[in-house]
């Protein structure tokens, strides 16, 4: 049980966390809250990304002596490892904290044996207080470690009937610039895009993180194009910020694991119907954000190419469908629970 005032601690943690990263970051966003021996809070702060203090370091700092003999509450498990910056257990440790309150384990294997550490030093630790607010908060960064995968989305701009691209193989534009506006905002949400050289060859995409001034976001996806044949030098894809990469294979979950050990957990999918259909089948495709256009367009290219009979079709959820512009944003979740017919 929690005590009041570590309830409210750790409430104000996670608001403290979901403003500390600006937008995609190796590291999760994380949110600790430190209480006096009295139960006064007297500091409350967030990580604000790789190579900065964790959460932890910076609301110790804040708390100085206060800590001592007080409690830290923090939103994911405090850290054991030393890798851009120090361990948090020693922070916490050294600043004489009596016991820790934490909602969830952390996934990495980077907290691996705080717990027991903080114990054989007499601190009281109350473990995974709040798991399903922790994970959610983790975002795709739990996702991935708790999957060693990066998490996939699949991002779709179609006609009302579905089609990609028109019987010529036109695809650009389907969607309006509200939507093309939104696509570039979440591309600089996310560690990678992934294509094929089918799509690099055929339509020659830059596949950057762009603002509506044409300047680049400051982060930028890994560019990743999947397949055996050759990139020209030329093409947009190979140059301009960020960096690219081509894996010479047809295997997505091989091409996934290549992003994921270069430390990247979110990937977004912005490819043709094969390789598409492929991610499908083997079950790689977390989340579809399906924008649609109104205009039909008859013969032309499905999104994905597959067979997935009515009867045994995969059913995804609506998390939620909004206007964006004059096109619409469905935004849809796997999930193993069978939709209600009506
Ligand atoms: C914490 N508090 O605020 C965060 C933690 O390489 P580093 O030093 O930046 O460490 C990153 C890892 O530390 C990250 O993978 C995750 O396991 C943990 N993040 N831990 O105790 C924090 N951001
Ligand atoms: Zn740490």
């Amino acid at each position: 049980m929690l005590t009041p005032a570590e309830s409210a601690a750790l409430d104000a943690a996670f608001a403290a966390a979901a403003q500390g990263l600006p937008g995609y970051d190796p590291n999760p966003p994380v949110g600790c809250a430190v209480l006096r021996a009295d139960a006064t809070l007297v500091a409350v702060a967030a990580h604000h990304g790789a190579g900065t203090p964790h959460a932890e370091v910076a609301a110790l700092r804040v708390a100085g002596a206060q800590a001592r003999g007080g409690t830290a509450v923090v939103t994911l498990q405090p850290c054991a490892h030393t890798g851009r910056t120090g361990p948090c257990v020693d922070a916490l440790l050294e600043a004489g904290v009596a016991r820790v309150v934490y909602a969830v384990t952390d996934p990495s294997g980077h907290a691996d044996g705080t717990d027991e550490r903080l114990r054989a030093a007499g601190v009281e630790v109350r473990a995974d207080a709040d798991v399903e607010r922790g994970l959610q908060l983790l975002g795709t960064w739990g996702f991935s470690h708790t999957n060693s995968r990066p998490h996939v989305t699949w991002k779709v701009a179609a006609s009302l009937d579905g089609r990609v691209a028109d019987a010529a193989g036109a695809s650009t534009w389907i969607t309006g610039d509200a939507a093309r506006a939104r696509v570039h905002a979440l591309r600089a949400r996310v560690g990678a895009l992934l294509t094929g050289t089918g799509t690099v060859l055929a339509d020659d995409p830059q596949l950057t993180a762009r603002k509506a001034d044409g300047s680049a976001h400051d982060h930028q996806p890994l560019r990743v194009a999947m397949g055996m044949r050759d990139i020209p030098r030329a093409a947009a894809v190979v140059s301009g910020p960020g960096q690219f990469l081509h894996l010479r294979t047809h295997d997505v979950a091989y091409a996934l694991d290549q992003i994921w050990q270069r430390g990247i957990h979110s990937v977004m999918l912005e490819c043709g119907p094969g390789l598409a259909g492929a991610a499908l089948n083997a079950g790689l495709v977390d989340e579809v954000l399906w924008f649609t256009a109104g205009v039909l367009l008859g013969q032309g290219e499905p999104a994905a190419l597959g067979q997935w009979p009515l009867a045994s079709a995969q059913r995804w959820r609506l998390l939620s469908a909004s206007a964006v512009g004059e096109d619409a944003l469905s935004h849809w979740q796997i999930d193993a629970t069978p939709m209600e017919k009506v």
